[in-house]
């Protein structure tokens, strides 16, 4: 079996308490019983969090552990995962399936979802991978940043600060993170602010396109006059003979605007939700009492947005809904996955950017109890942190929470406390909140954990956003510019003086999870993922028809922003 000897090294490590990066691991496994070389190797690690190359040097070179001659290596197992290429043996991953690719320029919508049989076949044909070894041109890399003034790091203590992996990826810029910034007391007045933030920051981004007027200025205006006004959504109602009527609130007022069934943009109604921003254009009745649009607008992505790539072959892993704790958590592909990311074939994944959701919490749900496998919070965090050292030692990690973490629910979410922190501290990640956007090689990811995709799926057209397809639903959220833009459903939103849950700067990838269903496609050259999960069907999930895409490791080639998905399961 390939890599049988990396996973049981990771294994004995895991139990002694330590992670590891994938080279000492790699060097490790070479030197024959795994056994002897984790208790090796932890000897020279000691008292420090992760097993480094020097530490499997020190342990291989120091004579704690004696080389394997070459010809003893047994013969399942192979040093390059490429020998074991035909296996049917899943432990290395299966590459499912990549996304088409846009023609440049076009605002076409490639997607993909795991459910067809041919993405399956056609993809593990498909060899247009680099081989591990035109991937190890790592030299020339910038060196990671030695400041570690960072707030979103966990101690300063691990291993990995000065450690020679053969991962070292500059750290992640992260903004537009509510962590420490919160204002908010959750006083009406403090709505009203958020949502004139909203409507500033959104409108900003239409007023380019119409020439708009306030609602006072267009409720004096006579009858018959050109109007343009830029609104949030306050009500959508239709009419006794089928059209439409959306009143629009700006800060100064709120002006009804008709939309006429019979005009071509009409079922953009469909699309609407309460509280987004909209421009709209039009003619003032004879009484000047409802506007007649002729035009509507969202803010939406321009269509030549050109997304930013890095500058060399390097990959990310978009993963979230670990959910450690839950009955159903999916050991086995959780431990194929980690196990993968050791191996050669995973060396340029130097980014794991989870969103969200990393154990199964207390009390989110009704009835939620009866299916967990740990009851208390914190241990179910210690038993996540436990998962997470499977990871190499030497990959960036940076985490938002979801709706099942110890944060609060209301967003935007704060990152995880301090007390978590320390549980999950042995790996050097980046905590962050739920909305952020996170840089990692120059490309933009917004990271949001997806509560909202429930509510958007619920409201619009099953065309438009399904679960089977949530990137759709994504692209939504998308030409609204706002993560959440519908209040007062079921996602909670916390009052803060600006809204972090609008999408202000155009990202290269938006990344989510939460619906448990794996989909990814293009809108405008955004590359939108749903990251799916490791966590089978619940019983919930079950009453209602969820089928859930567990065991999927989106890896996201951000030289290319070309998605490869790689099944676990
Ligand atoms: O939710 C995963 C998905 O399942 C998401 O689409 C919400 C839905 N879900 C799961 N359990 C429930 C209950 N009990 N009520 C309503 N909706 C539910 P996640 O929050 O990530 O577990
Ligand atoms: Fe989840
Ligand atoms: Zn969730």
């Amino acid at each position: 079996m390939p890599q049988e000897s990396h996973r049981r090294l990771v294994e004995e490590l895991t139990s002694r308490g330590y992670n590891a990066e994938r080279e000492a691991v790699t060097l490790l496994a070479n030197a024959g019983d795994p056994e002897l070389a984790a208790t090796a190797a932890a000897d020279a690690a000691g008292d420090a969090f992760v097993v480094t190359t020097e530490h499997a040097r020190e342990a291989i070179d120091g004579g704690l552990l004696d080389r394997a001659p070459e010809s003893e290596a047994t013969p399942d197992e192979p040093s390059h995962p490429e020998d074991a290429e035909g296996s049917p043996d899943v432990s290395t991953g299966v590459e499912i399936s990549k996304s088409q690719q846009q023609a440049s320029g076009s605002g076409g919508e490639g997607k993909g979802s795991p459910s067809s049989e041919t993405d399956v076949s056609e993809a593990t044909a498909d060899d247009g991978r680099p081989s591990p070894s035109s991937a190890t041109a790592n030299d020339g890399r910038p060196s990671p940043s030695s400041a570690t003034a960072d707030d979103g790091r966990t101690s300063p203590s691990s291993a990995t600060a000065d450690a020679v992996g053969s991962r070292s990826p500059p750290p992640a810029d992260i903004r537009n993170d509510v962590t420490g910034q919160s204002t908010g007391t959750g006083k009406y007045k403090e709505f009203v602010g958020t949502f004139q933030d909203r409507y500033e920051r959104l409108s900003g981004l239409l007023r380019g396109r119409v020439n708009h007027r306030p609602a006072e200025a267009i409720q004096a205006m006579p009858g018959g006059s050109d109007a343009e006004m830029i609104g949030l959504v306050d009500d959508i109602r239709s009419t006794a003979s089928g059209h439409w009527i959306v009143e629009l609130e700006d800060t100064t007022g709120t002006f009804p605007c008709l939309i006429m069934k019979d005009r071509a943009f009409a079922p953009l109604v469909d699309d609407m939700l309460l509280d987004e921003c909209l421009a709209v254009q039009g003619t003032l009745a004879d009484d000047g009492g409802i506007m007649f649009v002729d035009s509507l607008h969202f803010p939406d992505v321009p269509r030549t947005h050109k997304p930013n790539t890095a500058d060399r072959h390097v990959q990310a892993a978009l993963i979230s809904d670990i959910h450690v704790g839950s009955q159903e958590f999916a050991q086995g592909a959780w431990d194929r996955f980690a196990e993968w990311l050791h191996t050669p074939e995973a060396e340029s994944v130097e980014y794991l950017l989870i969103c969200g959701d990393m154990v199964e919490g207390v009390g989110v749900y009704p009835d939620q109890d009866e299916e967990l496998d740990i009851v208390d919070i914190y241990e179910q965090y210690e038993a996540f942190a436990e998962e997470l050292k499977k990871v190499p030692g030497d990959m960036e990690i940076v985490m938002i929470p979801g709706n099942h973490d110890a944060v609060r629910l209301a967003e935007p979410q704060p990152a995880f406390t301090e007390e978590l922190r320390e549980i999950m501290s042995a790996h050097d990640a980046r905590f962050t909140g739920n909305p952020s956007t996170v840089t990692v090689e120059g490309v933009s990811v917004l990271m949001y954990h997806g509560v909202s995709l429930d509510e958007v799926i619920a409201e619009l057209p099953e065309e438009k956003a399904s679960y089977d397809d949530p990137h759709k639903a994504m692209y939504q959220l998308l030409k609204k510019r706002h993560v959440a833009p519908q209040y007062g459903g079921h996602t909670r939103v916390a009052p803060e003086e600006k809204d972090y849950l609008v999408i202000d700067e155009v990202p290269d990838v938006f990344h989510t999870g939460h619906v448990h269903k794996l989909g990814w496609g293009k809108y405008h050259n955004v590359l939108a993922v749903n990251s799916g999960c490791w966590q089978e069907q619940t019983d919930f999930q079950k009453s209602v028809n969820i089928d859930p895409d567990y065991g999927y490791a989106p890896i996201l080639d951000l030289d290319t922003l070309d998605m490869t998905v790689r099944k676990f399961v």
